[in-house]
């Protein structure tokens, strides 16, 4: 369907549903692979983000050397680690079992073990959203599209949409919906191609963005998105809406917080506190 804008005012009815005699596994149960040994701020963006997007439970399977800071910073999160040395593909198979959605990529690295896991989850059936070192993955294992299984949100900015479609940032640049959409059509994926204005296609159908700010170009915005978009996935949203309401919110988290604090002084996390804030 094709949906031109969302309004703050009505926001409630696009969101996930939520019911008086509801428990926690209603709401999702999300699986955020993201952080590596000195990217450990990736993983705990996206988790608080999703967190924040209404997610009943969001699991982080991430490197060992995370596990004291991730356990102080979000002990909502519940935590599976894993040792690039020692890594073993059962063990991300049975993590994934039971799971609503999967979100990787985030600060995830790009170290053999970090193939291995990018590979596996392209390979599983659940929806999922894939971003930053996943998408750079990708881009150097194009024939892995051939594996792979299940919907999928990319969600590039146009670095990265370079590396995954070979073409120069400034060609990207000069003709974003063309872009976007060819690429969308051409491997059956949701794109979600960001920047000021971000682009949303399913190859068909097209939605631009109009909230956000320049304040977001920050480190750990685009982490965030990830977050939200996986958070909505997890509750069970069709995807493309998943991927263009994600987009939306995560644009109105960022104009609240520029109110707040104005666009030098924002970070990331200033934008996951504003993700939802006060809908009710
Ligand atoms: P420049 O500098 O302009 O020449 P990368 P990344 C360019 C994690 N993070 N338009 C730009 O080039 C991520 O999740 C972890 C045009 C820039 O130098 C990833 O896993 C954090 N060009 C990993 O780090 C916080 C653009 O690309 C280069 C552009 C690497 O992600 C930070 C950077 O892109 C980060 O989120 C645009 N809109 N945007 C943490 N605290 O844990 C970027 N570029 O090389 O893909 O690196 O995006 O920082
Ligand atoms: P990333 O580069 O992966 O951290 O993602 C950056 C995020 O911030 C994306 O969601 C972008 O759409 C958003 N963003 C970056 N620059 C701007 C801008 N000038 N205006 C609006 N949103 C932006
Ligand atoms: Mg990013």
């Amino acid at each position: 369907m094709q949906i031109t804008s969302y309004q703050r005012e009505k926001l409630k009815e696009e969101l996930p549903h939520r019911q008086e005699d509801s428990n926690k596994g209603d709401y999702g149960k999300l699986l955020l692979i993201a952080g590596s040994c000195n990217m450990c701020g990736a993983a705990y963006l996206a988790a608080k983000a999703a967190y924040r997007a209404g997610t009943g439970l969001v699991y982080i399977y991430t490197e060992e050397c995370n596990r004291i800071i991730l356990q102080e910073r979000i002990p909502e999160s519940v935590l599976y680690t894993y040792s690039p040395e020692h890594w073993e593909a059962d063990q991300l198979k049975e993590i994934m079992k039971g799971k609503t959605a999967i979100a990787v990529g985030p600060g995830l690295g790009q170290s053999h073990c970090a193939e291995e896991i990018t590979r596996a989850v392209l390979r599983s059936q659940l929806s999922k959203v894939v971003d930053a070192d996943a998408l750079n993955l990708l881009a150097k294992h194009p024939a892995w599209y051939e594996e792979r299984n299940g919907s999928m949100i990319v969600t590039p900015h146009p670095a990265e949409m370079s590396r995954l479609s070979q073409m120069s940032v400034n060609d990207i640049q000069a003709d974003r919906h063309a872009c976007a959409k060819a690429y969308a059509k051409m491997h059956h994926v949701i794109m979600v191609l960001k920047g000021s204005h971000t682009i949303v296609t399913d190859g068909t159908d097209e939605y631009i963005n109009d909230t956000g700010n320049h304040g977001m170009a920050t480190a750990g915005s685009g982490d965030v998105l990830t977050g939200i978009i996986g958070g909505f996935l997890a509750q069970h949203m069709v995807p493309f809406e998943a991927a263009r309401l994600g987009v939306y919110v995560h644009g109105l988290a960022g104009d609240d917080a520029k109110k707040e604090r104005g666009t030098y002084s924002m970070m990331a996390s200033d934008i996951v506190e504003h993700i939802l804030y006060g809908i009710e």
